[in-house]
């Protein structure tokens, strides 16, 4: 699958697309990733991407003709191929599992990367099909955004992941019924006076997965309830779950 992004900063992206498990996905072009400037697109001496708001105000605003001309190119290089527009922006509706599961699909996206303090709304009536955001939280950009959607998208391609099981166990993953993941440990067995817990060190298959298992449903009930509220209403929760939680309830943890 394909993804072009339009950013002022394609830069930003060269450390991001070389690095780590996901780097596979990029340079295997299971997950073809390219990058258009809009500056590349605008005209004049000073190539302009910017103005000053109309009516007044702080900041700078991205002018609409060079990202849709960028958007024109992106286009035809694509053969048309109807692949949605995401833009990401602090009002769009929040990333979550489903939507990378989503966007990860078909043919793949083309992203475009606000700036400044934002992109003129003539640009986005016209092209855009999903504003997305990351969460109630500032950035400069949309760039660290649209490397979230392709990290996330790149770790769900087969092969990519380096133990084929990993993804299986996210957090977000319904395969693993939509619980919080369990702590995890390594060597030494005791760190700094700390022991590690004894049921990992047993040796036993069937009390570890149970241990794992109990930490994982304190762990969301305590942090996350709404998602045991669903994994119970979705019949994910077995009787041995709903006795460790009752427990957990009598304990008032
Ligand atoms: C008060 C006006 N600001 C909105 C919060 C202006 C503004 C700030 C920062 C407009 C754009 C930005 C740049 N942020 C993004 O482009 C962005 C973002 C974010 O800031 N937080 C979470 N998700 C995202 S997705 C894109």
């Amino acid at each position: 699958m394909r993804f072009d992004v339009l950013t002022l900063f394609p830069e930003l992206f060269a450390p991001f697309l070389q690095a780590g498990v996901t780097r596979r996905a990029y340079e295997s072009g299971q997950v073809q990733v390219q990058l258009w400037n809009p500056r590349d697109f605008a005209e004049g001496n000073y190539r302009r991407v910017d103005d000053r708001p109309f009516g007044g105000g702080p900041g700078m605003v991205m002018m609409a003709e060079p990202l849709a001309r960028a958007l024109a190119t992106v286009r035809a290089a694509r053969g048309d191929d109807g692949a949605p527009v995401l833009l990401f922006s602090p009002i769009g509706e929040r990333l979550d599992h489903a939507g990378v599961e989503r966007w990860g699909a078909g043919p793949g996206a083309i992203l475009v990367c606000g700036r400044y303090e934002g992109i003129d709304q003539r640009f986005i009536d016209r092209f855009v099909d999903v504003q997305l955001s990351l969460g109630d939280f500032v950035l400069s950009g949309g760039e660290i955004p649209a490397m979230a959607l392709l990290d996330a998208v790149a770790r769900l391609q087969p092969g990519v992941l380096g133990d084929e099981g990993s993804h299986q166990a996210d957090s977000f993953n319904p395969a693993l019924d939509g619980l919080l993941d369990c702590p995890h440990y390594t060597r030494p067995e005791v760190w700094d006076g700390v022991a590690a817990p004894a049921e990992l060190l047993s040796g036993h298959h069937a009390q570890i997965e149970r241990w794992r298992r109990d930490q994982r449903l304190a762990l969301t009930a305590a942090r996350r309830p709404e998602l045991l509220d669903a994994a119970r209403s979705a019949g994910r929760l077995s009787r041995a779950d709903e006795a460790l939680l009752a427990k957990l309830g009598k304990k008032h943890l």
